[in-house]
């Protein structure tokens, strides 16, 4: 007998259990995948990993946030795609690939548009970054806030870059965007555009003999171990912009999405900072890991790519390049 009401309890404690589980999580959790091609230990990875934290904190776990850095989900531009088509929830790229989407983006892309990186961040902060990620609305992409990747510097196996004539068949790989083919081409340079995912067997293999990225990349992404020579052009600046899938973006309730922009906000913030703090020593470490590396004077160098912006006149609405060239 005495068996028999055990078991009895047992029984109506497991189903009170099970049914006060359920009730608890009877909130929808939204799992938010996010995607990009760097490396585990590059601010990308690191600020999206802060952002996932901050936003199950924020909802008590209601979102939940999973990243994929060294594109395992695929390419900038397949994770564009991606979020087009909904296998992927959001990403953090730079804008090179949007040129092909969304042609106003080439603006960013111009050579040396910005003097340094405070007017950088204020220009795709300001109404004018605004207005480029609401321009994504028609291609099916919510256009959310700019992170960083950064000054884009030369690396290659051959020679110092100390002036434009040494770029001269120069085999360079570029990001898959117009402009950075152009400007390299009226410098010399042989351009090859390429994913990122297969930048670094291509520079191992010496099929291509340079590339071009930020201090950031070329450590966490191990440049250093098969280029010789980092030559401080700083010629283009890559913005990173946070963007989800508008479709799946739509669908959340407003609170989330309220609570994804705070922090996202605060995550960007956290974001730059770790590449501030970075960006301070990391001369010195490429340099003790073995890289050459020299400070260019980049007035030759603007100069020699000034026909790009003849080139891109109209192609950009020219009022777009002036403001953004002359901001303030
Ligand atoms: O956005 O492709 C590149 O060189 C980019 O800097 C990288 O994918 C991060």
């Amino acid at each position: 007998m005495k068996k028999h009401c055990i078991f009895a309890l047992a029984l109506v404690l497991s189903l009170l259990v099970g049914v006060v589980g359920v009730s608890v999580a009877a909130e929808p959790v939204y799992t938010i995948r996010v995607g990009h091609t760097l490396a585990p230990t590059h601010p990308y990875n690191l600020g999206m990993l802060h952002f996932g934290e901050l936003i199950a904190k924020k909802t008590d776990g209601r979102v939940k946030v999973e990243v994929f850095h060294s594109s395992q989900l695929g390419s900038e531009r397949d994770l564009i795609e991606g979020l087009q088509l909904g296998s992927v929830e959001m990403t953090i790229i730079s804008t090179a690939p949007l040129a092909g989407f969304t042609p106003d983006f080439l603006v960013f892309d111009l050579p040396f548009v910005f003097a340094d990186v405070k007017t950088a961040r204020a220009c795709v902060d300001s109404e004018i970054g605004q207005k480029m990620l609401d321009q994504l609305a028609s291609q099916g992409i919510k256009g959310l806030f700019f992170f960083e990747n950064g000054f884009r510097s030369v690396t290659n196996s051959r020679r110092a870059i100390t002036k434009p004539e040494d770029l001269a068949g120069i085999k360079i790989r570029t990001m898959e965007n117009p402009i950075h083919m152009d400007s390299f081409r009226v410098m010399g340079a042989d351009p090859t555009p390429m994913a990122f995912g297969e930048l670094f067997t291509a520079l191992q293999q010496k099929t291509i003999d340079g590339q071009e990225n930020p201090l950031a990349i070329i450590d966490t992404s191990a440049f250093y171990e098969v280029q010789d020579y980092l030559s401080l052009t700083e010629h283009f600046y890559s913005p990173a912009p946070v963007l989800m899938a508008k479709a799946y973006y739509d669908k959340l309730p407003a609170d989330i999405q309220k609570a994804i922009s705070e922090c996202l906000i605060e995550s960007r913030a956290y974001q730059r900072g770790l590449l501030d703090e970075m960006n301070a020593s990391l001369l010195d470490t490429l340099a003790k890991r073995g890289m050459k590396v020299n400070k260019v004077d980049k007035e030759p160098f603007i100069k020699a790519v000034q026909p790009i912006y003849e080139q891109y006149t109209g192609k950009i609405p020219a009022d777009l390049i002036e403001r953004v060239k002359n901001f303030k």
